[in-house]
């Protein structure tokens, strides 16, 4: 099947499970990268732009997948879903994939509903290189909204925050001690505080806590993130949730946040793929005999690895002009 007969498969909406096969190819030649993305990634471009990115990240048990499972049920009435639970840790533990397909198994026969897995493939511990790929994938094949759920572990978070329109940050009761040393950046990304796992001790003090770092205005947009108390187990605050996503929702559509924010990403996303197609001509080139020599002359230190450089990229551009 061609690319875009797999584009259209994935983006109708049918009650039999091809769409998702179609949708689940598409995703692994993201995946893969080299020539094929590049082409999907060209097919889609004037498809894209219509969808609405959540991100949700916290901490790992905080109870991220549970809340989304919970959040699909509301958000599926208005809109196709597609999940992206993005797992940082080595893509050997395996566990977290699999217990969050276990845990969203509900969802799993629903043709309005996509869930997908992805391993991070250990990328310096950020967002893999092929997740807004595969945001801009989803989005072209008529997701409404898309939810991505990541670990919060520094780096990520603020990768996520540019990577969503709205970005919900999980906590839960007496989360000082725990993420003492991230409370700016989590403030900074915050668009909406969910307090999960309210059943349990000093939720109250929670609240008061990010409360007054709010006050302190380090981040001083006309937007106050509200802080809602959830207990994602029994569903307790999943429709406030929900509600708060889309009055976030509004508020960047009728400034010009979301404007902003998408130019930003639009911005990222050039360079991000310049940086991949740069990265594909050199391992294209790397066994061409036209740079052994200089390879050679290198690893022999007759010549240093800078002006090795140089020439090489003169050479590698010829080779990949050759190729194509
Ligand atoms: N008591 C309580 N447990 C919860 C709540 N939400 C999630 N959990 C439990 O916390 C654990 C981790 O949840 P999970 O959704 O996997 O967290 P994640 O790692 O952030 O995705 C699971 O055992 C959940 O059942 C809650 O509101 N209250
Ligand atoms: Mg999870």
């Amino acid at each position: 099947m061609s690319i875009s007969e797999l584009i259209d498969l994935a983006s109708s909406n049918d009650k039999n499970a091809k769409s998702k096969v179609a949708l689940a190819k598409l995703i692994s030649i993201v995946e893969r990268g080299g020539e094929g993305a590049r082409q999907l990634g060209r097919a889609i471009f004037a498809k894209t732009g219509n969808a609405y990115v959540v991100g949700i990240t916290g901490s790992p048990g905080s109870g991220k997948s549970t809340l989304t499972d919970k959040l699909i049920t509301s958000a599926r009435v208005d809109s196709r879903v597609c999940v992206l639970a993005i797992d940082p840790t080595s893509p050997f533990s395996g566990g977290a994939i699999l217990g969050d397909r276990v845990r969203m198994n509900d969802h799993v026969d629903d043709d309005r509903v996509y869930i997908r897995s992805m391993a991070t493939r250990g990328h310096l511990g950020g967002l893999s290189y092929s997740v807004p790929e595969v945001i801009r994938l989803v989005d072209a094949a008529g997701f409404g909204l898309i939810i991505v759920e990541t670990v919060g572990v520094g780096q990520v978070e603020v990768e996520i925050a540019g990577a969503a329109d709205t970005t919900v940050v999980v906590v839960n009761p007496g989360w000082g001690d725990s993420v003492q040393a991230n409370k700016a950046g989590l403030m900074e990304i915050a668009d909406i505080f969910v307090i999960n796992k309210a059943d349990r001790p000093n939720a109250k003090e929670t609240m008061r806590d990010i409360q007054s770092m709010l006050d302190l205005g380090i981040r001083n947009d006309a937007w106050r993130p509200p802080i809602i108390n959830t207990i994602a187990t029994n569903g307790d605050g999943i429709d406030e949730l929900y509600k708060s996503i889309c009055q976030h929702g509004d508020f960047v559509r009728s400034t010009n946040e979301l404007v902003e924010r998408r130019n930003k990403r639009d911005k990222e996303d050039l360079i991000r793929v310049l940086k991949r197609s740069l990265e594909d001509i050199i391992s294209q080139g790397w066994e061409d005999p036209s740079i052994a020599q200089l390879k050679k002359r290198c690893l022999d230190h007759e010549l240093d690895p800078y002006s090795a450089s140089e020439q090489i990229i003169k050479q590698l551009f010829s080779v990949s002009e050759r190729k194509t």
